[in-house]
């Protein structure tokens, strides 16, 4: 029996892939059939050690849309390791990508079974866990990080993030590149900051978070975990891509009971690509089972490249009880794993908060930068006018009329052109 099966009916059990292909001077279905063997029993050509029982085991090939270059596949479950992401990715995600057969192939999109589902831990809080520690019901969450993204001493670092949160941010974070540098050491920066945070909290009455950036080697990163966690910090924040799986999959099941926050640096060098690589979706899709509580997805409206529809699907699949797209056969609930906060963040400033909330909704972080620490009169300023555009939206107000009652708003909005 061959790798394509067009009327193959996937089995429950089975983990299914969705790829974009473009093969290299060869039909599309002789493409799939290579990507199919590579990426479960095959190889270029036959072997004298295949049986029978192993074939069955093969991929099947049971969609193909010459069209539009789609192709589904489906695995049988005993193909992969239960609760190990990098050995199924190196199967599905593997070789695929440099065979000279392909010109171009992108995991689009992938759909696990209950069992492997199940093998992972999925977010600790979750959306409803985090608006429960920051007590805030069911408007967007308000985050900055702190800038210039390198170069502050810790003093200046918990004073920032100080004034952030006195003007209404509820999180304050590092950024992706800063760790642990000779100008900024962790622990220090780690200690003055989470100070700041309690001054903040008594001053406002509101609860806040920190996120440190606890990226670094495995068996450092557990350290500073557990630094963080006896000085009494939040949150936890890890850069997903450049940490690799293997490590966000220890720092989940190492259970420090600390929400997790996913960064993505390095994304765009696999997602950007819409025909070549993995899909943000998959990206979001395998951090959401391995357990983040909070990931960034993208704008769509501010610096980073995104399409809406994109980051739209993202949006959903990880705030919703996930089901998988309807266009295939499975129906597939995600089992009770807990919905993520999709993080918005990169070149935003308060004028693009209403077009944001509309395209996705309040169940997210919104993250400013620049667009907070460059506000004319700083960052405290800058705080309050992120917030009033949130307060505005919330109050079903336009930001111009409610500018006009609240001076920070309006200069944002005079100083960042709408
Ligand atoms: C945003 C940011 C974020 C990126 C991440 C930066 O700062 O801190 O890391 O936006 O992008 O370093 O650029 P600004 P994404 O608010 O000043 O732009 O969330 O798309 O992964
Ligand atoms: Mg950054």
């Amino acid at each position: 029996m061959g790798y394509i099966q067009l009327n193959y009916r996937p089995k429950e059990t089975d983990v299914i892939c969705e790829f974009y292909i473009e093969p290299a001077g060869i039909p599309l279905q002789k493409a799939a059939e290579h990507v199919a063997a590579e990426s479960s029993i095959g190889t270029w050509t036959e072997v004298s050690t295949m049986s029978e029982g192993i074939r069955k085991k093969g991929a099947k090939v049971f969609f193909i849309d010459g069209k539009n270059n789609e192709v589904k596949i489906a695995y049988p479950i005993e193909l992969f390791e239960k609760g190990n992401i990098p050995s199924i990715l190196s199967g599905v995600a593997g070789n695929i990508f440099g065979m000279k057969v392909i010109k171009n192939i992108r995991l689009q999109d992938i759909h696990f079974p209950k069992s492997l589902v199940r093998s992972f831990n999925g977010p600790e809080f979750g959306i409803d866990g985090i608006r429960k520690m920051l007590k805030i019901r069911d408007r967007p969450l308000l985050g900055t990080i702190i800038k210039p993204k390198l170069g502050l001493p810790p003093e200046k670092h918990a004073n920032v993030a100080f004034e952030a949160w006195l003007g209404g941010c509820d999180l304050v974070k590092d950024d992706e590149n800063l760790t642990d540098q000779d100008f900024n050491h962790f622990k220090k920066r780690v200690l003055l900051t989470l100070k700041a945070k309690e001054k903040a909290e008594k001053i406002t009455g509101e609860k806040k978070a920190y996120m440190p950036n606890i990226t670094a080697e495995t068996f450092e990163m557990l350290k500073r975990a557990e630094f963080v966690k006896s000085h009494g910090g939040n949150y936890l924040m890890v850069d997903i891509l450049t940490l690799g799986w293997a490590a966000l999959q220890t720092i989940r099941n190492a259970h420090f009971k600390l929400p997790l926050h996913a960064h993505r640096a390095g994304h765009a060098a696999i997602t950007r690509n819409k025909k070549h690589g993995i899909s943000m979706l998959t990206i979001a899709k395998i951090a959401r089972l391995i357990g983040v509580d909070s990931l960034h997805i993208g704008t769509a409206v501010g610096k980073m490249e995104g399409p809406a529809s994109e980051i739209i699907d993202i949006e959903e699949e990880i705030e919703k009880n996930l089901i998988s797209n309807k266009k295939h056969t499975l129906e597939q609930k995600w089992y009770n794993l807990k919905p993520v906060f999709a993080v918005c963040s990169g070149g935003l400033y308060p004028a693009l908060v209403p077009d944001l909330i509309k395209l996705l909704g309040k169940n997210i972080f919104i993250q400013m930068g620049g667009g907070i620490h460059g506000h004319p009169y700083g960052t405290k300023a800058g705080a309050k006018a992120a917030r009033q555009a949130i307060d505005a939206v919330m109050q079903n107000k336009s930001l111009k009329e409610y500018s006009k009652t609240h001076k920070e708003l309006r200069i944002a909005l005079e100083h960042w052109k709408g």
